[in-house]
């Protein structure tokens, strides 16, 4: 037998330059479904067509399937080869109908990868490599096919059969069965087939597109869950109608189906016409869900409606082109997400999900450019560079060609490439070919990893009233990246008068696009201060010799919302860092900021919570030379403290302000529940005698999740019986649901508390956790190894819980294992004590016996690189 750890001590690497076009096309694919989870039987009938004078054989990929029978020309054959699992047939001719039988078994699937079982029903992912655990076939995006589905299944069990594209065809059978077909007209690659069947009920809508196509659309869930699915209903309208108006895109089929599961790896899938969704991202209602819920929800729901022209319509030609579809479509849910409510805000969450997951990403083992070169398991990269900072990507791009040139360029890509399996050089292409922009050395962000960092100086000449500034920009080396080149830098620059406090030159758009340069600002007769990367127009971390009270003055003073929140953030970060370093430092800089952003009245109460929020531990961790989490955490304690006592009444005015507020989904009354609920953290840290009392009222009041989530957060912070309290009821209010369920193992692993680790150990064996569904995994394991104090325990005890978790969960599901090991590879930025217990960790996983391919991947490049 093979021993698999050899097998994953030589690992197979896929590397991009390897490309060649495939050797066989599939124009038609015909799959017969006999549907049952502990037994299906799966025929395929494909025609495949040689592509080119080669004399290869036809290699179908498989994973796990065993054929029964495989015909050529309706002829049994028995001249084929099972290698690596993939049945390789020697065709004769240039054209041939090969048919396999196979039978898979969806109850057993624990990896969620393939066609599966959850909550009584049957449900696919193929994305990326799922669809050879269902039948033969070559697993590559740039094999194209037009799909006919027949499926037939027990009536009572599965009474909705639902694929890709629309129904042709129903009826009954024999024995309590019945059957259905369905056809999809578009050619695409097997990652996008998707079959459910199953016990559900549909929420129904109409959508007439723009040029009076009337589509269907529906979205699916059990019977209970009916209610909670009007909120992402609306949002599909909201987004069939954002990408005519906004793209010029219009839906293509007769129908659009969701369908929502329990059990699923991660968001939703685009599956074409039949999106398959995490129910998360697609049940809500104000007792159940959060405004973040609601507005994930929206999101996503968005991006997937957006993926049928960006994925669906045009594909990728191979895995490492995944950001052309990934980041031009988290860049498309972002503008609409920012057209729903305040776009200022909206960039500044965006943001701050880039510093928190992909920053560290750049910074780490695991750094890879948004096009990577190598992979060895796809699944793993799946990344926030390629998703986020793949958006960032398009949105310089966007930056750069401004919005007309935009339009026209990506009308010039969708009609060039519709139907096609394209390449990110495509999309760079076609941003020149319809904008005349040359972006020959903007190219590098699609090739080089890490982070560019930016030092900017602005000297002040009084006499010649000359202002010179100075750029200069440089990136740390990254695994297997040791020079690096400079790269396209746009930057939204803009000078203030310290005096006068008004505009001293209009915005500009800088590209620094070498290693350093100066700018000559003329006429500035007062001294200036630089407002530079306004609304985080590059990707990057700037570094400047700005004062405090420079800082001060912006948080004040700047017309960009985005910057205005930037200088705040730089100032309590440099104070954070100081205090972390010296164990003290002067908080009457960030008071006076805080205090000045919550007096002015013309600020949206939504700006203002997001403003006045601290940067996390995690993000001061990353600004020191090595993270010291006990340091940072009472760094960050003793300035919470401070604000909440030295501007108390401010924050009992704003919760008041708030409080009588009922519950609506409208932009407004979201930020005034924000607001409310950052105030009480403040007068909670401030350890006010009636906080406990405070919190635990918002609590027993709310009429929605959001108020109810964010006093329980509070609570559980402190050491009272109201915490306790409040912890029970929330278990005994929605013991039955599961996603609340999720929040309650997760607000706890989220915690400050001294004793959180044991506490999550706890609930490890509590009867309600599981390690087989995904949510309820990320929500204890994933929450707790982001906690910085907690998981970096001195003793080592964090890392060994998170590893003893991860190692069982590769043998269930190693895909969600390996999303969760990154916190481990962290090594390198703590003491050398803990990054040799880290590294311990790291080490007894890549050692675990049978360890998955996944698991292999991420654990031993965090060893090394
Ligand atoms: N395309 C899917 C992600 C598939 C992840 C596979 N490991 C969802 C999305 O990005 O829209
Ligand atoms: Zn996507």
């Amino acid at each position: 037998m093979l021993d698999i750890q050899t097998a994953s001590a030589t690992p197979h690497i896929i590397r991009r330059i390897d490309y060649t076009p495939p050797d066989w096309q599939v124009p038609t694919i015909a799959l017969d479904f006999d549907l049952d989870a502990a037994a299906t039987r799966v025929r395929a009938t494909l025609q495949v067509v040689r592509t080119s004078a080669h004399g290869n054989p036809l290699i179908l990929d498989g994973d796990g399937l065993t054929p029964i029978i495989v015909k050529v020309d309706g002829v049994a054959v028995n001249d084929w080869r099972h290698e690596d699992g993939a049945l390789v047939i020697p065709l004769s001719g240039a054209d041939h109908i090969v048919e396999t039988e196979v039978e898979i078994a969806p109850e057993r699937n624990t990896q969620l990868m393939g066609l599966y079982a959850s909550g009584g029903n049957l449900c696919t992912q193929c994305e990326a490599e799922g669809f050879r655990r269902i039948t033969f076939f070559p697993d590559r995006p740039d094999v194209l096919s037009v799909y006919t589905v027949r499926m037939s299944a027990d009536q009572a069990r599965y009474p909705v059969l639902l694929a890709n594209g629309d129904p042709t065809a129903a009826g009954e059978l024999p024995a309590g069965r019945h059957w259905a077909e369905w056809h999809d007209p578009f050619p695409k690659p097997c990652y996008l087939f998707a079959l459910v069947a199953g016990n559900l009920v549909a929420n129904r809508a109409r959508f007439t597109t723009m040029s009076g196509r009337e589509v269907a659309l529906a979205i699916w869930v059990r019977a209970a869950d009916l209610p909670k699915t009007e909120h992402a209903l609306a949002a599909l309208q909201t987004s069939m109608a954002w990408d005519e108006r906004v793209y010029g895109r219009e839906y293509d089929l007769d129908v659009f189906n969701i369908v929502a599961v329990d059990d699923f790896n991660f968001g939703a899938m685009e599956n074409k016409g039949l999106n398959i969704f995490n129910s998360r991202y697609i049940l809500a209602d104000a007792d159940t869900a959060t405004d973040y819920d609601f507005d994930a929800i929206a999101a996503v729901v968005a991006h997937e409606y957006f993926h049928n022209w960006s994925g669906n319509r045009i594909t990728c030609r191979d895995w490492f082109q995944l950001s052309l579809k990934e980041g031009f479509t988290v860049f498309r849910d972002q503008g609409f997400s920012a057209d729903q409510g305040s776009a200022a805000v909206k960039r500044i969450e965006d943001v701050r999900g880039l510093r928190a997951a992909q920053f560290p990403e750049d910074a780490g083992p695991l750094a890879h450019p948004i096009r990577p070169d190598e992979y060895q398991e796809i699944s793993n990269f799946y990344t926030a560079t390629i998703y986020n900072k793949g958006a960032e990507v398009i949105r310089m791009i966007a930056t750069i060609l401004g919005a007309e040139r935009f339009r026209t360029a990506t009308d010039l890509y969708f009609d060039r490439f519709d139907g096609t399996a394209a390449t990110c050089e495509d999309f760079v292409r076609s941003m020149e070919f319809g904008s005349g922009v040359d972006l020959t050395q903007f190219r590098l962000w699609y090739s080089q990893a890490g982070t560019p960092r930016v030092t900017a100086s602005l000297r002040h000449e009084p006499g010649s009233g000359r202002a010179i500034l100075t750029l200069s920009q440089r990136t740390l080396p990254t695994p297997g990246q040791p020079d690096k080149q400079p790269m396209v830098l746009p930057l939204k620059i803009k000078l203030f008068g310290a005096d006068t406090a008004t505009t001293l030159s209009g915005e500009q758009l800088v590209m620094l696009d070498t290693a350093g340069q100066q700018m000559i600002f003329d006429g500035v007769t007062e001294r200036p201060v630089l407002s530079i990367n306004r609304g985080f127009s590059a990707p990057i971390i700037v570094e400047t010799d700005r004062s405090a009270a420079d800082l001060a003055f912006l948080s004040a003073h700047d017309d960009d919302p985005f910057a205005r929140y930037e200088a705040m953030q730089q100032l309590m970060l440099d104070t954070l860092v100081e205090s972390a370093t010296l164990g003290r430092a002067d908080h009457a800089a960030v008071i006076a900021a805080v205090a000045g952003t919550l007096d002015d009245a013309s600020l949206d109460p939504a700006f203002i919570a997001e403003a006045v929020l601290l940067p996390s531990d995690a993000f001061v961790g990353d600004q020191m030379p090595l993270v010291d989490p006990e340091a940072i955490f009472r760094a960050r304690e003793a300035l919470r403290r401070d604000l909440g006592r030295q501007l108390d009444v401010r924050w009992r005015a704003h919760y008041e302000g708030a409080l009588a507020e009922r519950f609506e989904y409208t932009p407004a009354a979201k930020g005034l529940r924000r607001l409310k609920t950052v105030a009480l953290g403040y007068i909670a840290a401030s350890g006010a005698a009636d906080a406990p009392a405070l919190a635990f009222r918002q609590f027993e009041a709310a009429d929605n999740m959001t108020d109810r989530q964010g006093a329980l957060t509070t609570l559980i912070a402190g050491d009272t019986a109201e915490r306790v309290a409040a912890l029970d009821i929330f278990y005994n209010l929605y013991g039955d649901n599961a996603l609340v369920l999720d929040k309650w193992f997760q607000t706890q692993a989220l915690s400050p508390r001294d004793d959180t680790l044991a506490t999550v150990q706890e609930l490890a064996r509590h009867r309600d956790f599981t390690l087989a569904n995904p949510n309820r995994a990320r929500a204890l394991i994933g929450a707790f190894s982001v906690n910085q104090r907690a998981f970096n325990a001195a003793s080592g005890a964090g890392y060994r819980f998170v590893a003893d978790q991860l190692i069982a969960l590769d043998k269930l599901n190693p895909q969600t294992a390996a999303k969760l090991l990154p916190p481990l590879g962290r090594w390198r930025r703590f003491d050398a004590k803990r990054a040799g217990l880290m590294k311990a960790e790291l080490e007894r996983i890549v050692g675990t016996p049978g360890l998955s391919k996944d698991m292999f991947e991420q654990a031993s490049k965090s060893l090394a690189g």
